[in-house]
């Protein structure tokens, strides 16, 4: 007998800007139960312009352009890596994307201010899915606290756990996740607030490397439009592979996916901190007794992940 169907859940998604962000709106645009209330952009792991462009582009090509998008106005406290930001330029640039045209992108609401008043008006419990640093929620909730009412869960890719972290930087341990260090403040007044919190930390997303067997698999099913656009995304992370520094990983897209397929991840209940300051600010540790309950990714069924992977990318125009 097929599963039911997964009943509708409203989501405000926060990226930024990274190549698997946009692999996570392309799925999300995609995804039958998902009614997407907007998108905010935060200037982490890329220039806020060209990503906002990206979107636009990608918005474009699913014929969504009903979606209104924001870019956040706040720049964290850790920058990324100048080489990483650029990321969207090159994006911009592939031969399906350069002649997409993006009226309205020049015109945006600060992210904070725009989660505000998605989250007011929305319909039902909202998923706020975070593939990039959390600030804009955490910002526009201390704006608002009455707002968090309006959330059912949140979903973060973010954090370190029981695992080394994927920041190597002056001045700091290596205990961090970026998403985190970007702004380890924010991400500590997060853990504090209550919400239902569900994170898809490196112990989970270390599972999923972009593996040139997976792009090979891919491009065997690039006759569909999306299969063949995702590949070409992907393809631009390969100066990173293979690299024992620097991996990419499926982070944001794993995270994403766990709107659709929850049953492919192990979960625990754990109760978490994060570290706000110092040579290990950013670090998500275990902290007994705090009361800051969160619900953690620890494994997936990568076979069932890529399954789902590969027929979502099988989509029409
Ligand atoms: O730490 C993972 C987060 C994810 O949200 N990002 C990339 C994903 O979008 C930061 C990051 C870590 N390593 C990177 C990253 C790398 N080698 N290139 C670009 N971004
Ligand atoms: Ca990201």
């Amino acid at each position: 007998m097929p599963d039911a169907p997964l009943p509708t859940r409203y989501v405000l998604f926060d990226h930024d800007g990274g190549v698997d962000d946009f692999l996570s709106l392309l799925l999300l645009l995609h995804m039958p139960h998902i009614e997407l209330l907007g998108i905010s952009v935060t200037p982490a792991d890329c220039y806020l312009e060209t990503a906002l462009t990206t979107t636009h582009k990608l918005l474009a090509l699913a014929h969504r352009t009903d979606i209104e998008v924001s870019g956040g106005s706040y720049h964290g406290i850790n920058a990324f890596p100048s080489d990483w930001r650029a990321k969207p330029k090159i994006l911009n640039a592939l031969p399906d994307m350069i002649n997409v045209e993006t009226p309205g992108a020049a015109h945006y609401d600060d992210s904070a201010a725009f989660i505000r008043r998605k989250l007011a008006a929305a319909p039902g419990p909202v998923t706020v899915l975070l593939t990039g640093p959390c600030s804009n929620l955490v910002h526009a909730l201390e704006q608002d606290p009455t707002l968090a009412t309006q959330i059912g869960e949140v979903v973060w890719m973010g954090g370190a756990v029981d695992v080394i972290g994927n920041v190597k930087t002056y001045n700091h341990n290596g205990t961090a996740e970026w998403n985190v260090f970007w702004d380890p403040i924010s991400a500590h007044k997060l853990f504090r607030t209550g919400l239902p919190i569900t994170i898809v930390p490196l112990d989970a997303t270390n599972r999923v490397p972009v593996s040139f067997d997976f792009l090979r698999q891919l491009a065997r099913q690039s006759d569909y439009f999306f299969s063949n656009l995702a590949g070409q995304f992907w393809a631009t992370t390969i100066d990173t592979i293979p690299a024992y520094e620097y991996t990419y990983f499926m982070w944001d897209v794993l995270t994403t996916a766990y709107l659709a397929v929850p049953e492919v991840f192990e979960f625990e209940q754990v109760e978490l901190e994060v570290t706000p300051t110092g040579a290990s600010a950013g670090n998500t540790h275990r902290a007994p007794g705090s009361g800051q309950w969160v619900k953690m990714a620890v494994d997936v069924q990568t076979e069932g992940f890529y399954a789902y992977l590969f027929q979502q990318l099988q989509q029409p125009l």
